[in-house]
């Protein structure tokens, strides 16, 4: 699968190569450096690594992306910031872990707005014109996204209801799960993927909400036992360049850069739809009881839903209407 996957990338890189304009082959190549939070075997980043690679076919090596996985470069915490001040070209982050900044960085975090992929695609078209509005302020330009599957809660016993959860320490990631912990009794502590293991195996946190995608990465079954299927709703991670470096390149190679991010988009996204359902089995695999959250625990998260939709309406004010709206044409 992988394969294919890899060798439609360089096809169609190697195909716009030769439609691409002549390019001068004295041009001065220019290296990017892309930091990334994520572990390097997890999709995403191999998916950049292929739109990185994309991205240098096809401009005959005129633009030279560097993949840094995994925090390596700069920690998921640093990434905007970093691409926001030239300290890096271009880089990925959690899409929502900006709420904090402005409202409208969570709309992919409203539990069970969009709860499908097909949904998350709408939501995401819906959201962009907002979003790259947000982002121009911000020094950066959006290039793609691509989504996490669905999130499904974590923990070390069976809980059945809200009250089964009171006083768990909860790992969150953005706003959203901090406040989805609150409203279930339980207590954040934010932490960053790379250090979940660390954090899991110290007691630091014995709960959390994510997707199969990074349990599995994570082999949160060596500390975890229970696993409940939400689909609350799919997170996305965005690629972002900084305005300045992009306004930099030439406007062919910017054609060719953005062609490379709308596969790299379809291509993330499909994978994404196509481990979704592996992953879980993964979990399930490795000794974790697995099951669809049903019951008492889907009335309470479905109430606390409804509180945290009309919290974030309020936050995002018009903004969040227009999203709304265009996501339910
Ligand atoms: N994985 C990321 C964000 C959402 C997800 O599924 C994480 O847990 O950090």
């Amino acid at each position: 699968m992988l394969r294919k996957f890899n060798s439609l990338v360089k096809a169609t890189a190697v195909a716009s190569c030769l439609v691409a304009p002549m390019l001068s082959s004295f041009a001065h190549a220019e290296k990017w450096d892309m930091p990334m939070a994520y572990s390097n075997t997890n999709y995403h980043t191999q998916n950049a690594k292929l739109f990185a690679e994309a991205v240098k076919v096809a401009t005959q090596g005129k633009l030279d992306i560097v993949v840094h996985g995994g925090g390596s470069l700069f920690g998921g915490k640093e990434i905007k910031r970093a691409v926001q001040t030239g300290q890096a070209q271009i880089g990925e982050r959690l899409l929502s872990a900006h709420a904090n900044e402005n409202a409208v960085y969570g709309f992919d975090s409203v539990p069970f707005l969009a709860s499908s992929f097909d949904d998350s695609v709408k939501l995401w078209n819906a959201a962009k014109p907002e979003l790259e509005k947000v982002m121009s302020k911000d020094n950066l330009v959006l290039l793609y996204s691509v989504p996490w599957p669905g999130q499904g809660l974590y923990f070390k016993k069976a809980v059945e209801s809200k009250a089964d959860a009171k006083g768990v320490k909860f790992r969150s990631y953005n706003a959203a799960t901090a406040r989805l912990s609150e409203l279930m009794g339980m207590q954040p502590v934010q932490v960053e993927a790379a250090e979940l293991s660390q954090a899991l195996a110290t007691g630091v946190v014995a709960s959390m909400i994510s997707s199969g995608s990074t349990g599995y990465d994570k082999k949160v079954w060596e500390e975890l036992t229970h696993f409940y299927d939400v689909n609350a709703w799919l997170p996305r991670n965005y690629i972002f360049v900084n305005k300045d470096a992009w306004d930099g390149l030439d406007k062919s190679t910017q054609s060719i850069v953005k062609g490379m991010a709308m596969l790299a988009e379809q291509s993330g996204t499909a994978r994404a739809q196509q481990l979704s359902d592996w992953y879980i089995s993964q979990l399930a695999a490795n000794g974790m009881t697995v099951q669809a959250a049903k019951g008492q625990l889907l009335t309470d998260l479905q109430e606390i839903g409804k509180t945290m939709t009309s919290e974030w309406q309020k936050a995002a004010g018009d903004t969040a209407t227009a999203i709304i709206s265009n996501f339910q044409k």
